[in-house]
């Protein structure tokens, strides 16, 4: 395995921030073991060719852009961001979404002052709006064919109002706390957002290619494994259609005798999506019995 930095993949994450725990436990799933520099900016790969950049979460789309890093993993409401602002100034996004990942979910949404009356999306128009957003709220209000005045803060959005800056927000929210602490309430959710990994779309050197599919193999299969269960049961031959139809995501369930009886056997399946208690309890009432459900460790279709 060569070391030379031209041969190895880059991979862009946050430094510090939401997303990093998440992103660095996704390169570990795939098998990625690291030493982190001593300028903590960059983690170098000990097994795989591969190096990991920590960069603030604004600069991943430009890395992958400039092919600085043939991978990064950033939130959606980034990468929209910085994809329509390179589409306004008329240059071609050289980054693509190759998959959705299971954390850093959030919404954008607007936000009004609490006393604010608002009769609908009509109450917008005319009004200031403060966001560190506002290609992706450019865009949704050309969509509503709303005339409204974006604002563009660098920060601390929520206070914009108090300030006087802006009647109205649009901001990230997950708990709503924040919005509530600053008396706004959330009135339209602008983008569905979670943390997605990106790549270039410019061919990847012929050395690369073949880790390169390896780690999107990879990631695909953790982030099948995350939703997937093992489940094994009982069940009396004249429910077994019953019993596999209840199996959430699964396609082909194993069926085993049992020893000493003909009336049951032994059902295991690999199901797709989480087994919820209330799933059991209807296998049960369909006849299951010895229900076990184990998580999947590791998946590679
Ligand atoms: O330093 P760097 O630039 O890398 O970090 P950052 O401060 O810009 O980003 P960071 O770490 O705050 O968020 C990284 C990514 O996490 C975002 O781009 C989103 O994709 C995602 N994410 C998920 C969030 C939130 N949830 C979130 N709640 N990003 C920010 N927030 C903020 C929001 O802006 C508001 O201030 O949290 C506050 C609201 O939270 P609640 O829970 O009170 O609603
Ligand atoms: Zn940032």
């Amino acid at each position: 395995m060569s070391v030379e930095s031209g041969t190895r993949i880059k991979v862009a994450v946050q430094k510090s921030g939401r997303l990093t725990e998440n992103s660095l436990d996704l390169l570990g799933r795939c098998g990625l073991k690291y030493s982190r520099g001593k300028d903590q900016l960059v983690c170098f790969g000990e097994n795989m060719p591969l190096d990991v950049l920590l960069v603030r979460d604004d600069d991943i789309p430009s890395l992958v852009q400039e092919d600085v890093c043939e991978l990064g993993v950033v939130g959606l409401n980034v990468v929209e961001e910085k994809r329509l602002g390179f589409l306004a100034a008329g240059i071609a996004p050289l980054f693509e979404q190759v998959m959705t990942l299971d954390f850093g979910r959030c919404r954008m949404s607007i936000a009004v002052p609490e006393e604010f009356s608002y009769q609908g999306r009509s109450s917008l128009a005319g009004k200031r709006i403060a966001t560190t957003y506002p290609n992706i709220l450019e865009r949704w209000l050309a969509e509503e064919q709303i005339a409204a005045e974006v604002v563009t803060l660098s920060g601390a959005v929520e206070i914009a109002p108090r300030l006087g800056r802006a009647e109205l927000i649009c901001d990230l929210v997950s708990t709503g706390s924040t919005l509530a602490a600053n008396h706004l309430r959330e009135v339209e959710t602008v983008l569905e957002s979670q943390a997605v990994l990106i790549r270039t779309p410019v061919p990847v050197a012929a050395e690369k290619v073949s880790w390169m599919n390896k780690l999107l193999k990879r990631m695909d299969g953790v982030q099948q494994v995350r939703e997937s269960k093992y489940i094994m049961l009982h069940a009396p031959r004249s429910a077994l259609a019953e019993i596999a139809a209840l199996l959430p995501g699964s396609e082909h369930p194993t069926i085993m005798p049992l020893e000493g009886t003909d009336e049951k056997v032994a059902v295991h399946a690999v199901c797709r999506e989480n087994v919820f208690w209330e799933t059991l309890e209807s296998l049960k009432a369909a006849g299951a019995s010895a229900i076990l459900v184990l998580p999947v460790e590791k998946m590679l279709a």
